[in-house]
């Protein structure tokens, strides 16, 4: 074994001790489907993540943006557990994507990093210039975890590895110093498409292609403004991100349970009762998520997901909560989002708050919301309203 091969293997075994579930070395060099992400760009799928097209610069060219660097150090985290989920998304309680039921994986990945920063300087028995990235950097973190063989690219976009599943969120170390590079894994997709097919929102343009704008992990986390309103009934009780194409996976059948403590789903968050979250202030809602990942959809746009949840709930139990909110939250989004629920919701308590509210609402998108959710009630559901 050469200097660089033992090297690599005597860091990739500190940073399995760390507690790394995968780990693998790239060299740093443009990304194999640099074209295919530029396509993706030009066609406008990224949506309203205008830092995307803003860094593809600095994502196609590591090499350049790090040029001090000599290899990276890819790794993967498992956040999987058997308690997520139980009796997820019925009635009037919500979704929440399986990465996000308690910590915020930035920095759970960022401390144990830089341990394995200080690591390889042990190993290397020299100082180390190193830089790491969790997902917020300008990195392609899935092509460099791919040319790590840390996992390979399912249809579904998401990385796989067999045995372990796809459950598991990047990051990367690079370094100044140079490792022995691993090789990726062969696909082994095959013939299924279980994750194209399983989308609720159709947001696959093809295999390993998704238009952003049709997910709901964008639609209830990247999205600031309103949900475009064809996709809100497929959302159904999401409330923050989505694991539709993932839970389908043949891969994911057994996945690698996670052992990291910061993980764990906390129990109001897994299968949340959506009602009290309408009555949180900002201040609330900032103690209650301190550390969530949730805290990046905000107040407002979590609770713009809230509405749309419980309108698909279809109870007539969220209609005092919904109609509260339509008549005094102070964010215009929340009180649109509010109204398209009472729509959905219908009868006759969800017709009289619309027909109340719609004579002193002055927002004009809340309005229209209003004059729509009123037809909605009529149309959908003349009957409810009629009792
Ligand atoms: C923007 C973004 C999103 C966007 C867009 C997702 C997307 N597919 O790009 C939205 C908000 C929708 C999103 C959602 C999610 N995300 Co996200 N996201 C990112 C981010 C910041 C950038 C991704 C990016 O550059 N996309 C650009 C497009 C072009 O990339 P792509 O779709 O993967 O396309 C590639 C492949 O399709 C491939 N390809 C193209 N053609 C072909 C053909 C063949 C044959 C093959 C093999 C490959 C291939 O080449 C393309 C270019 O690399 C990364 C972090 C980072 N800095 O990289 C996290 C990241 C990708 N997200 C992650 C996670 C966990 C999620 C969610 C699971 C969260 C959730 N539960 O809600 C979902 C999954 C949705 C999905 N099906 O992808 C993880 C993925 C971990 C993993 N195991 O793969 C990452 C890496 C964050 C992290 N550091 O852990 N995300
Ligand atoms: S995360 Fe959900 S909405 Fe997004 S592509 Fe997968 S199944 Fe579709
Ligand atoms: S569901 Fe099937 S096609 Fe989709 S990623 Fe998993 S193995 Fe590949």
């Amino acid at each position: 074994m050469c200097r660089m091969e033992l090297l690599a293997e005597r860091v990739k075994s500190r940073a399995f001790a760390i507690g790394f579930d995968l780990v693998g070395v790239a060299a740093v060099s443009p990304p194999v489907r640099g074209n295919a992400f530029q396509t993706w760009l030009n066609q406008g799928y990224h949506g309203d993540m205008a830092y995307l097209p803003r860094t593809a610069e600095q994502r196609l060219h590591p090499e350049r943006f790090l040029s001090w660097a000599k290899s990276i150090i890819a790794v993967g985290l498992c956040y999987w557990s058997a308690e997520q989920h139980q009796n997820s998304g019925t009635g009037l309680r919500g979704r929440i994507a399986r990465y996000a039921q308690n910590k915020d994986y930035h920095e759970v990945l960022g401390k144990r990093l830089d341990q394995l920063w200080a690591a390889v300087c042990e190993e290397a028995g020299q100082d180390v210039q190193a830089r790491a990235f969790v997902d917020a950097g300008p990195i392609l973190d899935r092509e460099i975890a791919s040319a790590a063989g840390l996992a390979w690219y399912g249809k579904n976009t998401n990385l796989i590895r067999p045995g372990v599943g796809s459950y598991f969120v990047l990051g990367e170390l690079f370094l100044d110093i140079v490792l022995e590079a691993d090789s990726p894994l062969p696909n082994r997709c095959g013939d299924c498409r279980l994750c194209l097919d399983a989308c609720p929102t159709d947001a696959f343009v093809g295999p390993y292609i998704l238009d952003a704008r049709k997910c709901i992990s964008y639609l209830t986390i990247e999205l600031k403004g309103p949900i475009p309103t064809d996709l809100r009934e497929p959302m159904g009780s999401h409330v923050f991100g989505c694991d539709i194409c993932q839970d389908v996976c043949p891969y994911n059948i057994k996945p690698l349970a996670s052992t990291e403590a910061a993980f764990s789903p906390r129990p109001d968050l897994q299968a949340p009762e959506l009602i009290p979250f309408l009555s949180l202030t900002e201040h609330d809602f900032k103690v209650l998520l301190r550390e969530s990942p949730v805290l990046r959809a905000k107040r407002r746009g979590f609770l713009r997901n809230v509405c749309v949840a419980l309108g698909n709930s279809g109870q007539l139990e969220a209609v005092p909560a919904l109609a509260s909110t339509l008549r005094h939250d102070r964010d215009a989004l929340v009180r649109a989002h509010a109204a398209w629920a009472l729509g959905r919701i219908a009868g006759e308590g969800a017709t009289s708050v619309l027909r109340e509210v719609q004579a002193k609402e002055e927002d004009p998108v809340v309005l229209e919301e209003i004059a729509q959710a009123v037809r909605a009630c009529d149309v959908h559901h003349p009957q409810r309203n009629a009792q």
